[in-house]
């Protein structure tokens, strides 16, 4: 069966591939998976039937039979566990890049995000020019600390993985 998720419509970046279906048809297109994807515009995103599927009314969802998903690393970590290719066979190393994958949404994805929002959103603050340089403060340290991670190497841990697809669609924003 074809899996289907949803996408923006008209995206807010304007074709920049930023937002987060974007990781989840990288998910697809790496492991050789055809999708289809209903587009959605804000107002559908609201409506009924979209919110059965994603409690909090965003995108992207995924449907495959009776199974539907919501959450863009969920998504990608089923994608992940069902296909060979984003995750390794070794039990350990497996572990560690589902810990890359955590890494990437819940410790260097919220300050790129408290940044992008700040940037979109509250240029027209009193407080906007004393916030800012804050939270470029608190994106410089989390990119300090990967990249002493990192060091030369290509990937998070010796092999391409679902860790260092997320992490790339997350500094990708950086960019913006
Ligand atoms: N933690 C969720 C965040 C989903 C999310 O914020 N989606 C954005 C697009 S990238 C959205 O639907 N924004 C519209 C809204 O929140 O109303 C995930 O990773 O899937």
């Amino acid at each position: 069966m074809i899996p289907t998720i949803t996408a923006f419509e008209r995206s807010p970046d304007r074709g920049q591939g930023l937002a987060r279906d974007v990781r989840v048809r990288w998910a697809f297109e790496e492991v050789g998976q055809p999708y289809e994807v209903r587009l959605l515009s804000f107002s559908e995103m609201n409506e009924p039937p979209h919110l059965e599927l994603h409690p909090f009314g965003q995108i992207p969802t995924y449907e495959e039979g009776d199974l539907a998903l919501f959450e863009s690393g969920a998504i990608v970590l089923h994608i992940a566990q069902r296909h060979a290719g984003l995750l390794p066979d070794d039990a350990n190393a497996r572990a560690r890049a589902i810990t890359w994958m955590f890494a990437a949404l819940d410790t260097v994805e919220p300050p790129i995000w408290e940044r992008a929002i700040a940037m979109i959103l509250e240029r027209d603050k009193t407080w906007y020019e004393e916030r800012l340089p804050i939270l470029e403060d608190r994106v410089c340290v989390r990119l300090g600390e990967l990249s002493s991670r990192l060091g030369d190497a290509d990937w998070l841990d010796a092999a391409f993985s679902a860790g260092d697809l997320l992490m790339v669609t997350v500094l990708r924003r950086l960019s913006s």
